[in-house]
C-alpha cells in the first residue's frame, strides 16, 4: 500500500505518526503540504487541511489518533496497542491527555517565543508552570508504568517524547527550564531510546531550533 504522510517537522503530533510507521517498519514517504497545511493545494489532497496527513492509495485521512489507529489495522505487528480492552482504553485516554493536555499546554508557547517574551516574564512563567502541571498530572495517571515496568511499548510511549522536548526547548529559549517528575523523566529517557522515536526527535529538534532562531534578536 502506498502511504504518504504529509507533515511539519516541528509538530508534535506529525511526529507521533511518523514514529508508529518507523516502528512498525512501514514503507512511506514524507511530504511537507503543498502551499503550507491549510493551503487549497494540500486540502485538494488532505481536505480536512491539516497536518498529520496520511494518504493510503491516495485515500486521505486527517486525525493524528485515528491515523495511528489506521496503521494498527494495516500493520498489527509490532503492535502498539496492549492485548485486552481496558488496557487499550488506556492508551486511548493517555493519547487524548496528551493531545488535549500536555500538548495543548506546550503548544501555547509558540506565540509567546514569537513575541518580545522578555517582557512578558509573568506569561512565560504562567505558561511553563502549566506544562509542569500537566507533567505532573501524567505522572499520577501512571502514565509511565508499563514501559518502565518492561511492557512493549504502546502509542502512549511514543507520542510523548517529542512534545516533552518541544516543552523543555521553548522554556530553555525563554530562560525558564521546564521540569518533569523524576518518573517521567525516566520514562520518556526510556521512549526516547527506541529508534523509531531518537529518529524523530532529532528530526523535530533541529526543526525547532530552526524555528526559534527564527525569532532571536539580531
Ligand atoms: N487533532 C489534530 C491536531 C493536529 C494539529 O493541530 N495540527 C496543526 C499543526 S501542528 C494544524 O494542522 N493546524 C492547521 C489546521 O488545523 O488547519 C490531530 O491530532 O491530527
Amino acid at each position: 500500500m502506498k502511504l504518504v504522510l504529509y507533515g511539519v517537522a516541528v509538530s508534535a503530533f506529525v511526529a507521533k505518526v511518523r514514529i508508529a510507521l518507523d516502528f512498525k517498519g512501514l514503507d512511506f514517504e514524507e511530504r511537507t503540504p503543498p502551499g503550507g497545511y491549510g493551503s487549497a493545494d494540500y486540502r485538494a489532497i488532505v481536505p480536512a487541511g491539516s497536518v498529520p496527513g496520511l494518504t493510503a492509495e491516495g485515500a486521505p485521512l486527517h486525525e493524528s489518533n485515528a491515523i495511528l489507529e489506521f496503521l494498527e489495522e494495516i500493520a498489527p505487528a509490532p503492535a502498539l496497542l496492549p492485548e485486552g480492552a481496558l488496557a487499550r482504553a488506556r492508551v486511548r485516554a493517555l493519547l487524548g491527555f496528551h493531545d488535549q493536555r500536555v500538548e495543548a499546554a506546550t503548544r501555547a508557547l509558540f506565540p509567546v517565543v514569537k513575541r518580545d517574551w522578555r517582557a512578558e516574564p509573568e506569561t512565560v512563567e504562567t505558561a511553563c508552570a502549566a506544562i509542569e502541571a500537566a507533567l505532573m498530572r501524567l505522572d499520577e495517571l501512571d502514565a509511565p508504568a508499563q514501559l518502565l515496568s518492561g511492557a512493549a511499548p504502546s502509542f502512549a510511549d511514543i507520542a510523548y517524547p517529542c512534545t516533552v522536548q518541544m516543552a523543555r526547548m521553548l522554556g530553555a529559549e525563554m530562560a525558564r527550564p521546564v521540569s518533569a517528575p523524576p518518573r517521567v523523566e525516566a520514562w520518556v529517557e526510556a521512549a526516547s531510546a527506541l529508534p523509531a522515536v531518537a529518529r524523530s526527535l532529532e528530526i523535530h529538534r533541529a526543526a525547532m531550533e530552526t524555528w526559534m532562531a527564527g525569532f532571536r534578536p539580531r
